[in-house]
């Protein structure tokens, strides 16, 4: 009775059967065995790619597994649903960013569902839908009155392309923006900010508690973040009774080196400390400033600039009379906008020295500090005090504190630590994304919606056509709104927010989807959270991660949630990579249909010789493989088994057809190993074992309890899903070797059963399938995990090399207990001993326990 694997009607039928019988449903009532698994929602655009499939599969099978553990299991799935490429394909196509966003996440929605995922789709969000960002007003205002939220005028990154402010977070190291890959440029504008600030220290100190993270992510956050320790110094103004400067610095000890001082050209001092004699130079010179990007005023190669300001101050320590200047160097954001400039010991200072003819003092003394100082480099290591008054001979450790110290007690100086991490800017000048929930009104200023008045409805169905300017403001009906406050005329805000406020909290909401009253209630958080493992891309290191904590935190404070921390472990999943073409001379990537010859592949065009990489896969690089066409083909559990199979998870995958292939007709052997089986077992319900087991029943139980320890194993905390897969391979290669005729019914019985159920969170349909025809009841996926018996492991015999003079010439089985003397006594009376010793006593004998016996005649 053979019958084929065929994979595809096969996994329509389970997965129908799945949704009637709801058995991905997330189990309520109370339990302390919860678990939380969770993948990083996606961008609805339209269509799924590997980079999802994988990351989803990843969570689904530790979804699965925990579930046959005996855990209690949410795995939920929404959408990050707003943003720009709606807006931008509206604008394209004329339709509304709404219904194309619905249609995108139908579409996505029915791609996901062929995967097999065991996702509890009651509780899908879309973070569009008025139901949900309700509550994102509903936080914001939160925030607002925990005094977390604020409006500023300040200096901002304004992406030209997308026509909208940026966050820093999402300017990346090139100074472009994250998204549209524009030159950023900064504006002066008056926007909304989160105070994130607040939490710097608390979002640096908890990494420490976050060991299930990659040690690479912590590090990226901790030097987002980035803690500085040093002092606040104040510099009198000379000529202006009670004015000073106070500068932010690291270098306390440096201070007698000191021989300017700079203001950030936008530092609201410039004002009023300006010469008029200076006036026309220092206006230029901030026109010309405010062009650049943050990074390319900082950065190390780019020459420095500056203007005096005709201004004077005092140095504290030792009474010098410093000239100031503004440069372009020193930021308003930073510190506090000012620094004293130390030559000697500061790379960017002796530049800027060097060009405008400021002397050059060394204060620390250390070995080859001087001639580096002599030859245009700043000496930055600490060493011993020079040029310092009372304070030579000290280490610049102890100056740093000695100095700051007798500043504090003389009122010009004050310990202080400063951190790298801005408040986050939130508002968007664009009209696709969650309104922030406030009216302008002349007499009582920003006043926040009321509560019960929420959502503030996006208005839908506008013309969106006319770029630049924010499209909400052009919506004089929906702009135009009494005051909250006091009734009279206002206006609504039409920023709306960025789209990582609605994805910072959007797990908090999965515990409680469909909660009307609130975002979610406590008793729900506390019941699910935190995420027991989160699972997602490297690319939101810092971005979705940062802010996820810092919401978490916040509304912790706000006594909303009693978590700390919102994901407890983290796998950021490697990227899925195609083969690639590419023409290095022109550089231009070319698709695989035009390559002819796939072994040596020359551009079509041009006749050169194409490299052949692996790259990340997308559409512009003609090496992506789309998911539907490997389900259609192979069927989801091939593609599930390849992907987990082909790398470990947070690796890298090349994808490669032939490992698919190979993974396909693993599946096949099990089929027809499952089938032979079928014909001789037709209950799961567990039989009793004879007391005395045959060799070929027992080697088979220890194959398959050895298979239970390791994949349980890797599949605990730090998760290794191939080699998981790997074991049930050698699992299933010692079913089929020993052959299923040589074993006891019950001990076939207890092999398929456990290989069945292992193999079920990476193939569930398939072995649904075997569940079935090897007449278990109920889902496989609600069985219990295989239980390890241990005393299977126990090995009664092994196998013993015998060898002549070291060359192998044959092997025994001997009872594992066998000593040393045993052994020898053993291989002497062994059918190679007869042969190859011809009766004679060798002249020495090696014994390796376990191993081999070496006979040496
Ligand atoms: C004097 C000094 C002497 C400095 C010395 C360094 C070495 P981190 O570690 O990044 O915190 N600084 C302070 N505020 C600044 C601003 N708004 N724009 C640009 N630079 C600023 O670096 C702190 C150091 O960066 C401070 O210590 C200050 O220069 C500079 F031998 O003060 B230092
Ligand atoms: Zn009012």
């Amino acid at each position: 009775m053979n019958s084929r694997y065929d994979p595809s009607s096969l996994e329509k039928r389970w997965q129908r059967l799945w949704n009637e019988k709801q058995i991905d449903q997330t189990p309520d009532g109370n339990t302390d065995q919860a678990f939380y698994a969770l993948s990083m929602f996606p961008y609805p655009s339209g269509s799924l790619h590997m980079g999802h499939v994988r990351n989803y599969v990843i969570t689904d099978v530790i979804a699965r597994v925990r579930r046959m553990q005996g855990f209690a299991v949410l795995h939920p799935m929404g959408w990050d649903a707003f943003g720009l490429p709606a807006e931008n394909a509206a604008i394209e196509r004329n339709v509304d960013p709404g219904d194309w966003t619905d249609q995108n996440i139908a579409q996505m929605r029915a791609q996901l569902d062929r995967l097999g995922l065991s996702i509890d789709w009651d509780r899908e969000q879309a973070t569009c839908h008025s139901d949900y960002y309700r509550w994102t007003q509903w936080l914001f205002l939160e925030l607002l009155e925990g005094g977390l939220a604020y409006r500023k005028n300040a200096t901002v990154n304004w992406d030209p392309i997308d026509q909208t402010v940026l966050a820093n977070e999402q300017v990346d190291a090139d100074g472009k923006s994250w998204r549209s890959g524009a030159l950023v440029e900064q504006r002066q504008l008056n926007q909304w900010f989160l105070r994130i600030t607040d939490y710097a220290e608390a979002l640096l100190k908890d990494l420490d508690q976050l060991d299930g993270w990659p040690e690479r992510v912590r590090t990226m956050q901790a030097n987002w973040i980035g803690r500085s320790e040093g002092a606040e110094i104040n510099f009198a103004v000379r000529g202006h009774d009670s004015a000073s400067i106070t500068v932010f610095t690291t270098r306390p000890d440096t201070l007698a080196g000191a021989s300017y001082v700079v203001l950030a050209p936008e530092h609201p001092l410039v004002d009023a400390l300006l010469d008029p004699a200076q006036e026309a130079a220092v206006r230029t010179f901030q026109k010309d400033v405010a062009r650049l990007s943050s990074l390319e005023r900082t950065s190390d190669d780019r020459p420095k600039h500056g203007v005096p300001i005709g201004a004077s101050v005092t140095n504290p320590l030792n009474g010098d009379e410093l000239p100031v200047w503004i440069a372009d160097y020193v930021l308003a954001e930073y510190g506090t906008g000012a620094v004293m400039g130390v030559p000697a010991h500061d790379q960017r200072d002796i530049a800027f020295a060097a060009s405008n003819g400021l002397p050059i003092q060394q204060v620390i003394e250390a070995d080859g500090a001087a001639d580096a100082i002599a030859s245009g480099q700043a000496w930055t290591d600490p060493g011993q005090l020079i040029n310092s008054g009372r304070f030579d001979g000290l280490a610049s450790k102890e100056a740093k504190q000695a100095i700051t110290q007798h500043g504090s007690e003389s009122g010009w100086a004050q310990a202080k630590v400063t951190y790298r991490l801005r408040d986050w800017l939130i508002s968007r000048q664009r009209y696709w994304g969650c309104p922030i929930p406030i009216v302008h009104c002349p007499d009582c200023g920003a006043v926040a919606v009321p509560r019960d008045e929420l959502p503030v409805e996006l208005p839908r169905g506008i013309d969106l056509s006319g770029k630049g300017g924010s499209p909400l403001s052009q919506q004089e009906d929906w702009v135009n709104v009494p005051c909250p406050s006091c009734g009279k005329p206002a206006k609504r805000e039409t920023d709306t927010m960025d789209t990582f406020m609605c994805s910072s909290w959007y797990f908090l909401r999965f515990a409680d989807p469909h909660n009307t009253d609130h975002p979610f209630s406590k008793e729900a958080i506390n019941r699910w959270l935190p995420v027991r493992q989160y699972v997602g891309g490297i690319e939101h290191a810092i971005l979705h991660l940062l802010y996820s904590r810092f919401f978490t935190k916040a509304l912790k404070d706000r006594g909303l949630i009693d978590v700390a921390e919102p994901f407890d472990r983290l796998l950021t999943q490697g990227m899925v990579q195609g083969t690639t073409y590419r023409n290095p001379v022109s550089g231009k990537y070319i698709a695989p249909s035009d390559v002819s010859d796939p072994e040596k592949p020359t551009d079509p065009s041009s006749g050169e010789p194409l490299d052949v990489l692996f790259e990340k896969m997308s559409k512009s690089k003609y090496n992506g493989v789309d998911p539907a066409s490997v389900i259609d083909r192979y069927g989801a559990d091939t593609a599930r088994m390849f992907i987990l199979f082909k790398a470990p998870p947070e690796k890298d995958l090349e994808w490669d057809d032939a490992d698919v292939e190979g993974q396909f007709r693993f599946l096949q052997r099990l089929w027809r190993l499952v089938e032979a089986g079928a014909t001789r077992i037709d209950s799961m319900e567990p039989m009793q074992r004879p007391a005395e087991l045959s060799d070929a029943d027992s080697d088979v139980r220890r194959a398959l309890h050895l298979a239970i320890e390791a994949v349980s194993e890797d599949l605990s905390e730090d998760i290794q899903l191939n080699t998981a897969i790997s074991e049930l391979m050698k699992l299933s290669n010692a079913i089929s070797s020993t052959g299923i005729d040589a074993l006891s019914a019950p001990v076939l019985q207890e092999a398929l059963s456990g290989l069945v159920r292992l193999l079920a969170p990476f193939a569930p349909h398939l072995a649904e399938e075997f569940w079935s025809r090897l007449g278990g009841s109920g889902s496989v996926h609600c069985q219990s995990w295989p239980a390890l018996d241990s005393t299977a492991l126990v090995q009664d015999r092994v196998e013993l090399v015998i060898q002549v003079k070291g060359k192998v010439r044959g092997k025994l089985q001997v009872p594992a207990s066998a000593d040393k003397q045993e052994l020898e006594r053993l291989a002497l009376a062994s059918d190679v001993a007869e042969k190859w010793l011809e009766g004679a006593a060798p002249r020495r004998v090696i014994v390796v326990p376990g191993k081999l016996v070496n006979l040496v005649p």
